[in-house]
């Protein structure tokens, strides 16, 4: 008996020594059917079968582990070890992570993979900085306007409750004379349920998770900016794994950025049609409406310019250069 221990002891201790399995949390503010959480879930299968069951990431989706806005910092103090984030939520900390939330910089998938080729070396040096790695990027949908009347003008926006979702889209509603009240995507259903908002910004994608339909009827097609979701590392969790497993971990990511951007464009129209099908009604901006919502963009990017001081120059510029 005595002996039968002693070997059983001594096979788990050299099992362990040889096969050391790392877990990692993976926190995420949108649904588990949402294309950017299907994605983080086939990055984590990529990493667990590249290392052979040594990483395994959990990940948890629609901000069951945190909230949206508290991923950053969970990630920064080491409480999960990377986590997904609304890159243009922390506009505020620093303006050049909120870049691609101003309306009609960038507002098309090319024109936004450009602004995030000259953003980048300045959120890896900033992330950093912070103790944390900038693992991959993948572009929201075009941006438009749910809203449950017709509108001809930003005028007719006056008054209405509306959805915010990081510090852009409540700017852009004081610009509107809109009421701004800021509702994560995870309880963005429950806010429509309750009347507290009847209209917002956002794409095909989060109006389809949320069942917006139900409950608003129209989506103005503006195609105003194409804000990015980034999945970032903890930089002590990152180095605390072998070489092997860092290089299957950056290999994952960035398959997972060229799947999810072609995803982000291919699903697109997927749920453009899918809103409509559910009753939506899927509308081109009118010309007033259109230079309306351009205005407010110029007034966003002057007063962003302003906030961001020569870094941000340098990067309109560097995003500008043909
Ligand atoms: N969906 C997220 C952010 C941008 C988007 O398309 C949301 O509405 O919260």
């Amino acid at each position: 008996m005595r002996f039968k221990l002693t070997l059983a002891a001594l096979s788990i201790a050299s099992s362990s020594a040889c096969f050391a399995q790392t877990r990692w949390d993976l926190p995420s503010g949108y649904p588990a059917t949402n294309f950017h959480t299907e994605n983080l879930i086939q990055f984590a299968a990529d990493v667990d079968k590249a290392t052979g069951g040594k990483l395994k990431i959990s990940v948890h989706a629609n901000a069951s582990l945190f909230k949206a806005p508290e991923i950053k910092r969970a990630v920064q103090g080491g409480q999960a070890q990377m986590g997904e984030i609304l890159l243009s939520n922390f506009s505020n900390e620093w303006p050049v992570f909120g870049v691609d939330g101003i309306p009609f910089l960038a507002d098309s998938y090319d024109a936004s993979m450009k602004l995030y080729k000259a953003q980048r070396p300045l959120m890896e040096r900033k992330l950093a900085e912070q103790g944390m790695l900038l693992l991959y990027t993948v572009a929201w949908p075009p941006q438009g306007i749910y809203v449950k009347k017709p509108i001809n003008s930003a005028a007719d926006l006056k008054g209405v409750k509306w959805r915010a979702y990081n510090p852009a889209t409540a700017r852009i509603a004081e610009l509107v004379g809109a009421q701004p009240v800021t509702v994560q995507a995870a309880e963005l259903a429950q806010a429509m349920a309750t009347g507290v908002i009847e209209s917002y910004m956002s794409s095909g994608s989060t109006g389809y998770d949320t069942k917006t339909y139900e409950h608003i009827k129209y989506f103005y097609d503006t195609q105003a900016w194409l804000p990015k979701n980034a999945v970032i590392v903890n930089k002590a969790a990152f180095d605390a794994l072998d070489k092997p497993t860092q290089a299957a971990l950056q290999k994952a990511g960035a398959e997972a950025e060229t799947r999810g951007w072609a995803t982000s464009r291919q699903k697109n129209t997927e749920y453009l049609d899918l809103l409509k099908k559910n009753g939506m009604n899927i509308v081109a901006p009118s010309p007033q409406l259109a230079t309306d919502m351009k205005k407010v963009g110029d007034t966003m990017l002057h007063e962003w310019l302003q906030k961001a001081g020569p870094e941000g120059q340098t990067l309109i510029d560097a995003y500008k250069k043909p």
